[in-house]
């Protein structure tokens, strides 16, 4: 009996010292190696598979913020029945499908997004210049500024000067892979120093308006329409 008992509990020390054993070795492992801490862990898993990390010695953020603000959520569009409007104060209103924007020479960029809440984030941008897509449409001498509209209702504007000045681009592209959803499929304003709220996604529309008072969804909740990034 007693020999018994000797034996079980040399049984059970032999197993919890192997047991320490492998463990220790694990975590020496791990400590010698350079692995990256929790938060890059949770960055990390937040691209894309095919998305570009890196460009030009600059780290790329992933193709989808930290978390989703949208007014009602994450759209998704579909093509088929999408058409990008020209409308307002131009000659000649015009209707764009998807294919079409692509037709038109295309830039790419890296901007930052910088939201009132307290995160950015650096992308490469690819997509046409807005200047490009409006001058088909023939902006009247009148229109001073564009009020974007979204599937989800969302609306923003610039002025006109802005959007020539910073030769604003329309994006489709992010990180080199298509727009997600997440982050405006199939189009976002790449508002270039301008805070996020102006950065329309989703966007369905842009009208030429000569209305300078316009106020937008976040601009009429009393955020300033000139929505410059301060740094
Ligand atoms: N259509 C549409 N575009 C939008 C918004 C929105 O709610 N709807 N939110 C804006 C805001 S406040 C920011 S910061 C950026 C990024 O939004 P996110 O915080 O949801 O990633 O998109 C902007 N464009
Ligand atoms: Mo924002």
């Amino acid at each position: 009996m007693q020999k018994k008992l000797i034996y079980i509990t040399g049984i059970i020390l032999a197993a919890v010292v192997l047991y320490l054993g492998i463990t220790g070795s694990r975590l020496s492992d791990s400590s010698s190696d350079q692995e990256p801490d929790l938060v890059s862990l949770a960055t990390e898993n937040r691209y894309k598979e095919m998305e570009i990390k890196d460009y030009e010695g600059a780290r790329l953020d992933p193709s989808v913020g930290p978390r989703d603000n949208s007014i009602s959520g994450i759209q998704q569009v579909d093509l088929e029945s999408y058409n990008l409007l020209i409308t307002g104060l131009v000659e000649k209103p015009l209707s764009y499908s998807y294919d079409q924007v692509l037709e038109k020479d295309s830039y790419q960029r890296l901007i930052t997004l910088y939201c009132v809440e307290g995160w950015d984030a650096t992308v490469l941008w690819e997509g046409v210049r807005i200047t490009d897509l409006l001058e088909d449409a023939g902006v009247l001498r009148s229109g001073e500024i564009a009020i974007f509209h979204c599937v989800d209702g969302y609306t923003t504007s610039l002025s006109l000067e802005t959007i020539k000045d910073r030769d604003m681009l329309l994006a489709y592209s992010s990180n080199g892979i298509t727009l997600p959803d997440s982050l405006g499929f199939p189009f976002i304003v790449i508002a270039e120093d301008k805070l996020g709220y102006k950065w329309a996604r989703w966007v369905t529309e842009i009208e030429i308006s000569a209305d300078l008072e316009y106020k937008g969804y976040w601009e009429s909740r009393g955020y300033t329409n000139e929505a410059e990034v301060s740094r």
